[in-house]
């Protein structure tokens, strides 16, 4: 026990312990042998304690406490959503290139010079299964650009774009980490000059996992091995909330006149194409919060924008996780549950988990929450009385759950966005994937690829450019359309009317066709292209792709998940490209190449 190891430590310390004795912790300490016995393991645990309880706001007595409580609720099986109504919200729905898009792209960018990013990226992506940090896989592998990368050159252009070159404000960009997570994303910046971000612009906040639980008196769980550390588990993504406020970097903002903080998550490589859009409604209708959604199949692992209306009037319009959905609809009279409507969608948008908050209410309501987020349990338990547990459990929160405590009279909206635009998240592992129903979208490496070629292939098609119908292929045991390779540097097509602007005449691409755009000023202009063409171009050399590009190209080969001997980051996205002929046309000097890239190979 406790006994005189109690008199080495500092008056502070001595608090701490004191609180987890009056907090029925004392089994923790039940163990220790006198002073002199493992001293050094002692002052380790002591020193584990001190940051599980300055990493949690209102420390680790408040950490206990909401534990009882959400475990109580658990046991006595208490509905979260007691005494509310779902039903179905309306918000801004927004289509691609009509005038409204045009519009609210146009006002996003401008206000993109007071906005503030942060990607959470603490998770390791159990579903995924990649051993790596997920914000180091290529986004697609036609150039390998990496999402963190993809991430950073958007945010770039962005402030380019929106400060028109004259006293470029630098944007913000907070990367949350973990411990599973941390070191490698630092590594990743670090080895690639952060992309071409000024290192100074970029934070990296690394979340604390919380401690275990181990019964429903929420008694702190011992590692097994070893009696002085306390088993840890992530809390989840809602901790950005208090580590943005506990860093003090809000104010920061707040004071150099910032106005909005968009938060997005680790592997969505058409995120940025909705950016502009959504920022744009955020400023236009002053949304204190603005989610952006999806259609949302039913049954798919995306909460649901839901309206829930309270016996009491209150009412919220909030994300309801994919496991709560379905039993909340049978609960309130949708006797099916979550089903696609007539449209094949379910009524409810999906969250994307791409919030927009406005930073002066958001400030405000951390300085009186401390940042904590409404947290949720989710024991498995051993007995049917629930009075053991399979496993130690912890308490969890979701960022999107931050609109649960704000007042009646905040602004809360959501944009809704085409899917195919705005969402190809990397999360599911090729077998699992497979096994997704047929309409469903699969969320894997496969998927989240094929995507980004679909959606350029669609833009290019809606200014105008002839792009061929994509093929429909099985890769790693998934139905996809294969369009063209199509890939553009975000300075090049930042918005519709930029992209636009860069397409003159009349060009075609075929079906089997690689195009690589590497530049900012290049204009496809007449161009007929049935093979690879790849155009790098410094940014202040105009290049004007034109003429006719035909040549073996690169072709799609299917790689097996299972084989061992290719690449993981190919294995799991089951293709990989046969680099057999391209035409590679490079600009590093500054001037105007107005001239036809009128270059056949002889097939
Ligand atoms: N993350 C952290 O930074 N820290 C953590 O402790 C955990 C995660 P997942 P999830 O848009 O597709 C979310 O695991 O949580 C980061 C929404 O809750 O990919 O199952 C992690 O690195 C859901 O409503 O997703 O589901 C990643 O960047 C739905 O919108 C992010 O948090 C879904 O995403 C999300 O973690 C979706």
């Amino acid at each position: 026990t406790l006994g005189d190891n109690f008199s080495l430590l500092s008056p502070k310390q001595q608090e701490l312990v004191k609180m987890l004795l009056d907090n029925g912790q004392e089994h923790v300490f039940r163990d220790w042998p006198g002073p002199g016995v493992d001293d050094d393991k002692k002052k380790a645990f002591i020193d584990q304690v001190t940051r599980l309880d300055s990493s949690y706001p209102g420390g680790l007595q408040a950490y206990i406490k909401n534990a009882k409580q959400l475990l109580a609720d658990s046991k006595a099986g208490k509905n979260p959503f007691d005494g509310f109504t779902p039903s179905v919200p309306t918000g801004e729905t927004l289509t691609f290139a009509d005038e409204n898009f045009i519009k609210y792209e146009e006002a996003g960018v401008q206000e993109a010079q007071k906005a503030a990013f942060v990607l959470v990226a603490g998770g390791l992506g159990e579903r995924l299964g990649y051993s790596g940090i997920k914000v180091a896989l290529p986004a697609e592998t036609t150039t390998g650009t990496c999402f963190l990368q993809h991430y950073i050159e958007y945010i770039l252009a962005l402030q380019e774009a929106s400060s028109q070159g004259k006293n470029q404000t630098q944007i913000p960009f907070v990367i949350m980490t973990s411990d599973d997570t941390h070191g490698r994303t630092l590594e990743l910046l670090e080895s690639n000059s952060y992309f071409g971000m000024q290192p100074k612009q970029v934070t990296l906040l690394k979340q604390e996992k919380v401690a275990c639980l181990e019964d429903n008196d929420a008694r702190l769980a011992l590692d097994p091995q070893n009696k002085y550390q306390i088993q840890t588990k992530p809390h989840g993504h809602g901790d950005v909330h208090s580590l943005l406020y506990s860093s003090g970097i809000l104010k920061v903002w707040n004071d150099a006149g910032l106005k909005w903080v968009l938060f997005f998550q680790d592997t969505n490589g058409l995120l940025f194409k909705a950016i502009p859009s959504a920022l744009g409604v955020s400023a236009t209708k002053q949304y204190h919060v603005n989610s952006l959604a999806v259609p949302r199949k039913a049954k798919e692992a995306i909460g649901g924008i839901t309206k829930l209306t309270h016996s009491d009037g209150r009412s919220m319009v909030i994300n309801v996780e994919y496991n709560q959905l379905d039993p909340l609809l049978r609960a309130s009279g949708y006797p099916d549950g979550d089903v696609n409507a007539e449209n094949g969608y379910s009524p409810f948008p999906g969250n994307i988990n791409q919030l927009i908050l406005e930073l002066g209410p958001y400030i405000e309501e951390l300085s009186r929450t401390g940042g904590a987020i409404k947290e949720f349990v989710n024991p498995k338990y051993k007995d049917a009385r629930k009075n053991e547990f399979k496993s130690s459990t912890r308490l969890e929160c979701m960022m999107q759950d931050y609109p649960k405590t704000l007042p009646p009279s905040a602004r809360v909206g959501f944009t809704v966005m085409d899917a195919w635009l705005a969402y190809a998240p990397v999360k599911n592992n090729a077998e699992d994937a497979a096994k997704v129903p047929k309409g469903n979208p699969y969320h894997s490496a496969t998927s989240g690829e094929m995507s980004i070629y679909r959606a350029n292939s669609r833009i290019l098609k809606q200014v105008g450019v002839q792009v061929a119908d994509p093929v429909v292929q099985v890769l790693n045991g998934q139905e996809v359309e294969v369009w063209p390779r199509i890939t553009w540097k975000p300075k090049w097509g930042l918005t519709y009317s930029r992209i636009k602007s860069k397409v003159r005449g009349k060009s075609s691409i075929s079906q089997r066709s690689t195009l690589a755009i590497k530049g900012q000023n290049i204009f496809i202009e007449n161009l007929s292209l049935d093979g690879a063409l790849i155009i790098d171009a410094v940014d202040n050399a105009e290049v004007n792709a034109s003429g006719s590009v035909q040549n073996k190209g690169w072709t799609l080969e299917t790689v097996d998940h299972k084989d061992s001997k290719e690449p993981e980051v190919l294995r799991i996205r089951g293709f990989k490209f046969n680099k057999v002929d391209q035409l590679e046309a490079k600009y590093t000097e500054p001037g105007n190449f107005s001239h036809h890239i009128d270059i056949e190979t002889v097939m």
